[in-house]
């Protein structure tokens, strides 16, 4: 019998990847064929996505799954599209883009259109999920209308527009929709009066369709600038890159001791997944939002990550006019002592791209945590916050969510990051299971896997999985910060990583 193969548009903050999935009796392995950088431009005077250059990129990366499968006798079944949240396009009847899609990184003071919506924060939370944030697409959206950015379009999220570029049609699904606060992530519809409250009720918001549903097939031009011999399906996979991320992931239940979930990326988002929203009080006051999982919905923080490390690089590389070696900084930083202060990642101030090496230190003097000059000492801060960030949403998610966490698991790039991972596993108490790095496009291959019937389940793609995907690291606790409940009741002081599967 032929392979089945899928390949999975994964569009990241930082950089954005094509990739292969094969599924054959046995087994199912993960090929990157095709990987790009991901930098936002100035468009119109906003900060914005470069649409036509990622575009460019993804069909390159596609001819190159096309052409891979050709080599392995594969046949091509399925492409989906996931990609960061929030972010949106408008666009015309025609499905033309009215503007540019502006980058969240780029959004202003959202407090005047919180205050201009005159709905309580507690309400619209009890409603979407979703608590007030800078980068909501509500706030965007508000706006982009405001500004007199053409009322009457239609709205796609970025791996909506994708799909409609391959294939024409507008739509949407339920992962990518609840990053908006303005979907009701229980039965997955728009709220009119929410949107009507930010002004945006003449914006044609997209249908939205189950989960794996079949956008459509790819338009006779992608088809042939694809090299294909027939059109190939697109499915609406998980769009939002997280939801893909923790595609393996099932509801936890209260009582329960559960693995915590880390995806570690430009961003960090740090929860459980859980059966259905949990909108009391208690989760808005301690930040967490509730987005649409492949299986019901993930109680999430959402924290900085890897922007801080990239904004820091990006900068001394500016100073010294050549790259900066991050290895080398991650080795010292890691053999550094470390503090028990640490500084608020989720802070405003470190949105924005710039001078991040200056913030760092203006937060770590304010956190009481000083600096000793070094870019080592900038990365520690970084890395001893991020982990002590990691380690308190974990706790507060499980102590709302009535269940204990006994062991945590880091996906995305910051998988790949010992230092980050080893103090994780010290911070929170617990052995932390690092990998796949790869987890957003595992999770897209894995939903095309299922509706397609090449495997019955999600669980079944990951038990399949072999290779690169399948690739994961062990770090345990080391020291005094030791969880009450972790197994074995006394400090482990190795500080090898053992690898297993
Ligand atoms: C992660 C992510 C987060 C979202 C942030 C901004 O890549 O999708 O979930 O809140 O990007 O879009």
């Amino acid at each position: 019998p032929v392979t089945r193969a899928y390949a999975a548009v994964d569009l990241g903050a930082s950089s954005g990847r094509v990739v292969l999935g094969l599924v054959d009796h046995e087994a199912v392995t993960v090929h990157e064929v095709h990987r790009f950088p991901n930098v936002p431009v100035q468009q119109d005077g906003v900060l914005a996505w470069d649409v036509d250059a990622l575009f460019a990129q993804t069909l390159t990366g596609l001819g190159a799954a096309v052409a891979e499968c050709g080599r392995r006798g594969a046949r091509l079944e399925g492409v989906g599209v996931d990609a960061w949240g929030v972010d949106f396009a408008l666009v015309d009847d025609e499905g033309r883009r009215t503007g540019p899609v502006r980058s969240h990184r780029g959004v202003g003071d959202p407090r005047p259109l919180v205050a201009a919506r005159g709905i309580d924060e507690s309400e619209v939370y009890a409603a979407t999920g979703v608590p007030d944030q800078a980068i909501n697409t509500s706030v965007q959206l508000a706006a982009a209308v405001a500004a007199g950015e053409h009322a009457g379009d239609g709205l796609l999220f970025v791996p909506d527009l994708w799909v409609q570029l391959l294939t024409g049609q507008r739509g949407t699904e339920p992962t990518i929709a609840s990053t908006s606060q303005l979907l009701d992530p229980r039965v997955d519809r728009w709220l009119p009066q929410l949107l009507e409250a930010h002004g945006a009720g003449g914006i044609r918001m997209p249908p939205v369709s189950e989960l794996g549903a079949v956008a459509g097939r790819t338009t006779p031009d992608i088809t042939a600038r694809l090299g294909l011999s027939a059109p190939v399906p697109v499915i609406r996979v998980a769009g939002h890159d997280t939801a893909s991320a923790f595609a393996f992931a099932r509801p936890v239940e209260r009582g329960a001791r559960v693995e915590g979930l880390v995806s570690s990326g430009t961003w960090s988002l740090v929860g459980l997944p859980l059966a259905e929203p949990l909108t009391i009080e208690e989760a808005l006051a301690a930040g967490f939002t509730n987005e649409r999982g492949v299986d019901g919905v993930l109680l999430v923080r959402n924290l900085n990550g890897m922007w801080l490390l990239q904004q820091c690089l990006a900068h001394w590389a500016g100073e010294d006019g050549a790259p900066v070696p991050l290895g080398d900084l991650l080795a010292a930083a890691g053999a550094g002592p470390g503090h028990e202060a640490v500084l608020d990642v989720a802070d405003e101030r470190l949105l924005p791209p710039g001078d991040m090496p200056a913030r760092i230190a203006v937060l770590c003097a304010e956190a009481g945590r000083p600096l000793d000059g070094s870019r080592a000492d900038v990365v520690r801060a970084v890395l001893d916050s991020l982990a002590a960030a990691y380690a308190d949403a974990l706790g507060e998610a499980a102590a709302l969510a009535g269940c204990t966490v006994g062991r945590v698991r880091v996906v995305g790039g910051g998988a790949r990051n010992a230092v980050l991972c080893q103090l994780t596993a010290d911070a929170t108490g617990l052995p932390v299971t690092a990998g796949p790095v790869e987890a957003s496009a595992i999770g897209n291959i894995a939903v095309q896997a299922v509706v397609s019937g090449a495997r019955s389940t999600v669980e079944e793609v990951y038990q399949d999985l072999t290779g690169t995907g399948s690739d994961a690291v062990t770090y345990r606790p080391r020291g005094e910060r030791h969880h009450d409940d972790h197994p074995g009741g006394h400090p482990v002081t190795s500080s090898t990583a053992t690898t297993s599967s």
